[in-house]
């Protein structure tokens, strides 16, 4: 870093939902026993119909289907056992052992393909059920580095022959142990990894990897279809502009793959525009992701209404069936049930209430919508001083005008999200709330910052409804005037790097204002000052922190800028908001920071001097 910058959430290409999806997947899962048990049914059915002993045949045994691309330039398919076969797809969430719980749902739903990101020995179950519903599976394998910031680490492809082997060693063995489950549908071998090596490395050396990437993809690809040549391999990155270097290096793909959010109705431009002759999927696919919104008068991502939303799911399975002979269908994101700031983004199932997103989908796809009970609609949500601030520990007032379609009684609840505050994106019920009718009044967050709000309206037919707006919660206001407001301010030292949302000069430590700040170099000591104009005796300061606080600092005063006098002193200071009652006379009066409670600097959104 180069600034203070962590009061902003850092922008990248990918938010830290898609992240944590990413790493879940590749973590090695461990299930229950009984888990493992309640799947035995799935499998054992098909190993009866076989006739073969259920004691220790895998579920591999049964039948797996032959997959292919076939057609000609503009005019490709996909088939399965000779039958065109149309992507209607979602990307998968849950656990391997919930897919027999759930897939009967995705099938009702339109649904014929899920999409994975890692495949290895707790993948059977998601096969197995997969396969019992019809429903079949585009089976990822996660190479380094994934899409998100350093997610998966930072392969040399150029010289990590061990890490080659092994991938070599590892997809077929994987491939072998399923390719004869029908459940199978394609492999698809990396994600987003022509995008996440800009994360390891940059210049000569990051075009040289990615093309090394591609030619390794394209070894990987012979060593799968040399294991499997009844099914199709593909290759997923996050933009199309990766395909350039697919076309060049990876000729054994059967089809290009892509993942597409607000970009998703210019993929068949560039898919034109490019030159390619291949047709392509949308892996991943949906409304316009965090990393790609504006942002609010606080400075964060806008988000959708759940209707807008809904709606971008729509548009992009109309502009993937908008190229037909060359789109091959999509696996929209995402059917998952986490509840929190990524799963209220893109998750048609947060605790496996349905939204309108899931509507949407089931309707794109052609499920069977008669008799379906739609969820409520969270409609003109708006936060009273949402962007003037709402004192920390005070009265949060929210508003919004939210109706069921079917007049369903709806249950309310406000959440908060402090994922701009500390990128945790848990959603925590507000303390205090109460209302109805439009209006709930809650207990504000009792730390500074810009924190999300969510109103979640469910019905009693399973169906939630979300709403989200942010709000920005400032320091409670001390009794008394702030004399140090507006007056001329210097200090030991300030930041000026833009990237850091800086300059950060001393006098926005003073400006009333809690979207400014001072930022000090990363040293100690360092001093702020203000001239109060004539010696005046103060009882009272507020010091609000950025993250970058002060652990250690005398509060001072003087009455000629030279000879100082400490007022209080602090040695265990935790940041955010320190309110000190002080017994203080001078005209100027200073902070002196002598010991830092973070590896950044000092810096202060207001230093307020209370009469
Ligand atoms: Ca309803
Ligand atoms: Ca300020």
């Amino acid at each position: 870093m180069t600034g203070p910058g962590r009061t902003h959430a850092p922008h990248t290409p990918h938010d830290p939902y898609r992240r944590f999806a990413s790493e879940d997947t590749m973590r090695t899962r461990t299930f229950s026993r009984r888990a493992r048990r309640a799947l035995v049914p799935v499998a054992a059915a098909g190993l009866v119909a076989t006739g073969i002993a259920v004691a220790q045949a895998p579920a591999a045994q049964a039948a797996g289907s032959v997959v292919k691309v076939t057609g000609s330039q503009g005019n490709w398919q996909l088939t399965v056992d000779g039958s065109p076969w149309t992507v209607k797809g979602l990307t998968w969430g849950p656990q391997p052992s919930e897919a027999a719980a759930d897939l009967p749902d995705l099938k009702r739903m339109g649904v014929n393909t899920i999409r994975t990101w890692g495949t290895d020995a707790t993948s059977a179950p998601l096969f197995d059920a997969a396969a019992a519903n019809g429903i079949k599976v585009i089976a990822g394998f996660w190479l380094q580095p994934g899409g998100g910031p350093g997610s998966g680490g930072c392969v040399d492809y150029l010289t990590d022959t061990t890490y080659k082997n092994d991938m070599l060693a590892e997809f077929p063995k994987w491939v072998n142990t399923y390719k004869d489950n029908p459940g199978v549908l394609m492999w698809d071998v990396g994600n987003e990894s022509v995008l996440g090596l800009q994360n390891c490395y940059s210049g000569d050396q990051l075009e040289q990897e990615r093309n090394a990437y591609t030619s390794f993809v394209n070894d990987l690809s012979k060593a799968v279809h040399a294991a499997d040549p009844n099914h199709p391999v593909t290759s997923t990155d996050a933009w199309t502009g990766a395909w350039p270097y697919y076309k060049k290096n990876t000729p054994d793909l059967d089809l290009l793959a892509v993942n597409s959010y607000k970009d998703v109705c210019n993929v068949k431009s560039a898919w034109e525009s490019g030159g390619y002759d291949k047709p392509y999927i949308i892996t991943e696919g949906g409304p316009a992701g965090s990393w790609e919104v504006p942002n609010d008068a606080n400075g964060v991502p806008d988000e959708a209404t759940d209707q807008q939303k809904a709606d971008g799911y729509t548009s992009a399975w109309n502009c993937v069936t908008d190229h037909p002979g060359v789109a091959l269908g999509a696996t929209l994101f995402h059917y998952g049930t986490e509840h929190d700031f990524g799963g209220i983004w893109f998750n048609l199932v947060p605790e496996g209430l349905k939204r309108a997103s899931y509507y949407a989908v089931k309707r794109a796809y052609g499920g069977d919508t008669s008799g379906d009970n739609l969820p409520p609609t969270v409609a003109d949500m708006s936060v009273d001083d949402a962007t003037t601030g709402v004192p920390a520990g005070g009265t949060l007032t929210v508003h919004s005008t939210t109706t069921d379609p079917e007049n369903d009684p709806i249950t309310y609840q406000v959440l908060y999200s402090s994922i701009y505050v500390d990128n945790n994106g848990a959603l925590n019920p507000a303390d205090g709330q109460q209302g109805g009718g439009g209006t709930f009044t809650a207990k504000a967050p009792a730390k500074t910052g810009v924190y999300k709000v969510y109103i979640k309206a469910t019905d009693d037919h399973g169906n939630v409804g979300y709403g989200s707006k942010s709000v920005k919660i400032v320091p409670p206001k001390p009794d008394g005037v702030n004399v140090a407001q507006g007056k001329p301010a210097t200090a030991s030292s300030f930041q000026t790097d833009p990237t850091g949302g800086c300059p950060c000069a001393a006098a926005s430590a003073v400006d009333g204002r809690f979207d400014t700040r001072w930022a000090s170099d990363w040293s100690d000591p360092q001093w702020l000052q203000v001239d109060l104009g004539t010696s005046t005796t103060f009882k009272h300061v507020q010091l609000a922190w950025d993250p970058a606080y002060g652990k250690a600092y005398d509060i001072q005063t003087s009455e000629d800028g030279q000879n100082w006098t400490t007022v209080t002193s602090v040695t265990d200071g935790n940041g955010d908001i320190d309110d000190l009652d002080v017994n203080g006379t001078g005209r100027y009066v200073r902070v002196l920071g002598t010991a830092r409670g973070s590896g950044w600097g000092y810096s202060l959104y207001e230093f307020g001097v209370y009469q």
